[in-house]
């Protein structure tokens, strides 16, 4: 059976706290929606779509040596998408070597038949879904950003389970 997986860099502790905080602030600003839970923020690299156990198999196999970023993402804008909803962080400036990383993973998804991203990598960390179009006024810039170190890389498993969407970690590089 196919499975949905993505790359991403994972969130440490510390950056969850900062996020937690930075959600609260929002919904206390009137911002309505479902809060992402602390345990499934992440900042995604590249979304493979359904993949199946021999494509799994050689996807590991050709990342066997990926080499992770080692970096600090100041995430300082607030995003607000409207067609799925997500309210997100991003950020003005996107380090190269992790746009360059991005950029490599979803070509090579789409090279291989996985899911081929139409957009340009633009890194977030997602903080609200199903987000109502009616925001507040919301300032879009971010003082003081908030920093995601990036150090290593996931490969995620999206799974829906009872709760909602869980993710499981299938192989770190770090
Ligand atoms: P996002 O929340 O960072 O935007 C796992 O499903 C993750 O892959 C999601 O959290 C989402 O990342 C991203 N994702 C899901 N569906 C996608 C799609 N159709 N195209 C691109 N990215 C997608």
């Amino acid at each position: 059976m196919a499975q949905r997986l993505f790359f991403s860099v994972p969130v440490p502790r510390v950056t969850q706290l900062a996020l937690l905080r930075q959600q609260s602030a929002l919904a206390q600003a009137g911002v309505r929606g479902r809060p992402v839970p602390a345990a499934n923020f992440h900042l995604t690299l590249a979304f493979l779509g359904n993949v199946t156990a021999s494509q799994k198999a050689s996807l590991l196999e050709r990342w066997a040596e990926l080499v992770p970023p080692d970096l600090q993402l100041s995430l300082d804008t607030l995003h607000y998408w409207a067609k799925p909803g997500v309210l997100a962080l991003g950020a003005r400036r996107t380090p190269i070597a992790l746009g360059q990383l991005a950029s490599a993973l979803q070509q090579d998804a789409a090279h291989h038949g996985l899911h081929a991203s139409r957009q340009a990598f633009r890194p977030h960390i997602t903080l609200f879904r199903g987000a109502s179009a009616l925001l507040p006024e919301l300032p879009e810039q971010l003082e003081p950003p908030i920093i995601l170190p990036c150090h290593s890389v996931e490969l995620m498993l999206s799974e829906n389970g009872p709760g909602g969407v869980e993710y499981h970690r299938l192989k770190h590089w770090a």
